[in-house]
């Protein structure tokens, strides 16, 4: 008998009581930190943009984001704190909430093509210790880029170019014989194929095979998973700009900023990634400092308040399969 008393007891316990005394401490929770409400509507840039596009909240709170369009479908990302809202529909009210854990500065953006300047809809939440109001600017390695002292503003045509674009999928056929040693990160594939061509052991390869091996290589080194994850960032930010097929032909990169002011001979549009001549003689990294500092004077934006470096390497390895010939049909 005493032994089921005891059973009965547990059971009481573990079914009702202890879910019943979780439910009400969550329930606590939510009533006892009231969120500070903040309106934010969402507008295209010729109309203003994000308002507020400057959110201040102090250090600890619990913030709740109504955000609203008043005029087309936007999207809402904070990527430093993982937000993102897909989908802003004009005539909704979208709530996300949050806890200002950490005091900084969290840039967010529209990630929606609302128009041709979406690109420039961007904003920042600025989380404030009130016991530690200014605070001094946080220091960040600088970017590879420099570290390595590349002048990412220099032309950089390519040394050597492929008489047609080289193939990642040949290449695969190639890689047991034709082992390319190279850093994908730092070398420029021409630079690559300048040292392969003058291996003696390699002597009996064409130039195209020795191409292809590259193109192999690069893919091989980036990976299928940092590709798919670049294209999907291609299409939702570069795309629109660059171009769907990479040819820099993207409906918004027609009236950019600076395209009228510099000289005309100077094509300062957006990149064509199909241009062996151009791509094959720029490092991951030279592109990388691009992506991250943006073309000043050009409209090419800048990602690096948006983008992890991993974004930016996936990013990357995508673009090259414009002339590498891989990335753009292989579904995930
Ligand atoms: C608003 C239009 C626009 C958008 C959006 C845009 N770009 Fe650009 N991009 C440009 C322009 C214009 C240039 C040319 C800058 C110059 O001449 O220096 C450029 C240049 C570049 C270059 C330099 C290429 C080279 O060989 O020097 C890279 C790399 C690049 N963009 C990558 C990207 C990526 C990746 C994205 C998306 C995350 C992106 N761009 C989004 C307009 C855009
Ligand atoms: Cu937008």
């Amino acid at each position: 008998m005493r032994r089921e008393i005891f059973a009965l007891g547990v059971v009481v316990l573990s079914f009702v009581v202890f879910p019943a005394s979780l439910f009400a401490y969550q329930a606590w929770r939510t009533n006892a930190l009231d969120a500070r409400v903040i309106e934010l509507t969402a507008n295209v840039p010729a109309n203003g943009g994000w308002q507020p596009d400057t959110i201040r909240v102090h250090l600890g709170e619990r913030v709740r984001l109504r955000i609203s369009s008043t005029d087309v479908v936007h999207g809402f990302a904070v990527p430093a704190l993982g937000i993102q809202v897909d989908e802003i529909l004009p005539g909704h009210v979208e709530e996300v909430e949050f806890v200002a854990s950490r005091a900084g500065r969290f840039p967010f953006a529209c990630t929606r093509w609302c128009s041709v300047d979406h690109w420039r809809m961007r904003g920042v939440i600025e989380v404030i210790d009130p016991q530690n109001p200014n605070p001094a600017s946080p220091t960040f390695a600088p970017p590879l880029y420099q570290q390595l002292n590349v002048n990412i503003d220099a032309a950089h045509p390519a040394r050597n170019v492929p008489s047609e674009h080289p193939s990642a999928v040949r290449g695969a056929v190639l890689a047991e014989q034709i082992t390319v040693d190279a850093d994908t990160r730092t070398q420029s594939p021409s630079d690559v194929f300048a040292k392969l061509r003058a291996d003696a052991a390699l002597k009996s390869y064409g130039d195209l095979q020795l191409w292809d091996a590259i193109a192999f290589e690069w893919k091989r080194a980036a990976g299928d998973d940092a590709i798919a994850r670049g294209r999907q960032l291609y299409a939702r930010d570069c795309a629109a700009c660059h171009g769907e097929s990479g040819k820099g032909d993207g409906p918004a990169g027609r009236n950019l900023p600076g395209r009228t002011v510099i000289d005309a001979s100077a094509r300062r549009g957006p990149a064509d990634f199909t241009n062996a001549a151009q791509m094959l003689g720029a490092s991951d990294v030279l592109l990388q400092g691009k992506i991250l500092r943006g073309g000043m004077g050009t409209g090419m934006p800048e990602w690096r308040s948006l983008y992890t470096d991993q974004d930016m390497w996936d990013v990357i390895s995508f673009i090259r399969g414009f002339v590498f010939e891989y990335g753009m049909s292989d579904k995930k």
